[in-house]
């Protein structure tokens, strides 16, 4: 292993306040830890080398706050973001924690809940775009339902539209350089989420005012939740161009949602979501959505921070080895790998149809070729356990 695996600004690398400042709650328990000031935060990001930071609304700005308080958090996190050089990397609503949201927010039966989350939004991007956030995030915790024949769903969705719609409006009525990312996830809070999965969402999007303003923001545990591989999610959303932000964090399958550090479970779908990322020039951020361990205290949070980076930088040079690698590169030839990336046949033409009609294929000698997967999986497994 050549490097240290130590970060650089340009690994885009990025925070939640709400990530490694998790308090440690959890439904059974309180607090473990103290809160940490959104300045000091930042000041230690940029310590670590951390490219940006994200915030809900109220994580930077506490719900029932002052006007005078605010100001003097937007001043002091304005100038620990000048002098460390943290960016905002993206800012989002919380519409999940107050209890009015407890029916759902955008698709809440009460109109007048309905409104409000509304224009919780709006002022939640004025304040993402006072600190230059590219991207505002929609995790729609609380749109769904435990009760089915509470909501007629297709009532939701239409409620659900008309709220993105507004949303896509408002960012241009006042000019913000801002994009929105959508975020996927099957339940939790919520016994059923209204657009479980990053297959549904990307569906939804297209149905949107202006479709070209809004992608995704998928998250490694939330796809993993539903038992789907995350790596094949990504792939379709990077192959649609939707791919806006991502959620790194890590689970395991069939469990509540555990927001584990990236790299500490699933390697292997993480080692070819990271190859993935890697080779297709994903310019977004990097953002961490996980916590440390309710036991971990004081340095102990920042260590999980350092390694959740460590473990990208780690498997990208793993990635990167394994292409380099000429017994892949083989296994590559003998599995056909590289050959799906050539056109079947081409477009259709009635020439060509009648021409392909005309093909005579042996489908049981064709069915005689083995594609020796078994080796081009074992290589990826040696790589990953540092065998090669
Ligand atoms: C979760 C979600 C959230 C969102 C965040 C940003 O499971 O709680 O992942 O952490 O990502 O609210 O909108
Ligand atoms: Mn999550
Ligand atoms: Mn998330």
């Amino acid at each position: 292993m050549s490097s240290s695996f130590t970060p650089k600004r340009e690994d885009k690398f990025a925070f939640g306040l709400w990530t490694i400042g998790h308090l440690g709650t959890d439904p059974f328990g309180t607090a473990t830890r103290p809160p940490i000031y959104p300045a000091d935060f930042v000041r230690k990001l940029g310590e670590l080398n951390v490219w940006g930071v994200s915030f809900h609304d109220d994580d930077l700005l506490p719900y029932k706050s002052t006007l005078a308080e605010q100001d003097k958090i937007k001043k002091d996190f304005r100038k620990a973001l000048d002098d460390s050089g943290v960016v905002v990397s993206m800012s989002t609503t919380n519409l999940f924690s107050h209890p009015v949201f407890k029916d759902g927010a955008f698709t809440s039966n009460d109109p007048q809940v309905r409104k409000y989350a509304i224009q919780k939004v709006l002022n939640a991007l004025d304040v993402g775009a006072e600190f230059g956030a590219p991207t505002a995030v929609f995790w729609g915790g609380r749109e769904g339902v435990e009760a089915a024949g509470s909501k007629y769903p297709l009532d939701a969705l239409e409620r659900y539209r008309e709220a993105l719609n507004y949303f896509i409006g408002y960012i241009k009525d006042k000019g913000y350089k801002m994009r929105m990312a959508l975020e996927p996830k099957p339940n939790e809070p919520r016994g059923d989420t209204f657009l479980p999965t990053i297959g549904h969402m990307m569906a939804f999007i297209e149905t949107l005012e202006d479709p070209s303003m809004v992608g995704i923001n998928p998250e490694v545990a939330h796809e993993t939740m539903a038992g789907l591989s995350f790596y094949q999610g990504v792939a379709q959303a990077i192959w649609q161009k939707k791919l806006f932000h991502i959620d790194l964090n890590d689970q395991k399958i069939g469990r509540y949602d555990q927001d584990l550090r990236f790299g500490s479970e699933g390697i292997k779908d993480n080692f070819f979501l990271v190859r993935m990322l890697e080779k297709t020039g994903y310019s977004g951020p990097k953002h961490f959505d996980s916590r440390p361990y309710r036991n971990e205290h004081g340095d102990g949070i920042w260590e999980f921070a350092k390694n959740s980076m460590r473990n990208y930088l780690a498997l990208a040079e793993k990635a990167r080895a394994y292409d380099a690698d000429p017994d892949v590169q083989a296994a590559h030839k003998v599995s056909g790998h590289d050959t799906l990336a050539q056109p079947t046949i081409g477009g259709y033409s009635s020439d060509s149809a009648d021409k392909l009609k005309q093909e005579v294929f042996d489908a049981d000698k064709l069915a005689e070729r083995s594609y020796f997967n078994e080796r081009l999986d074992q290589l990826a497994i040696d790589h990953i356990l540092g065998l090669k």
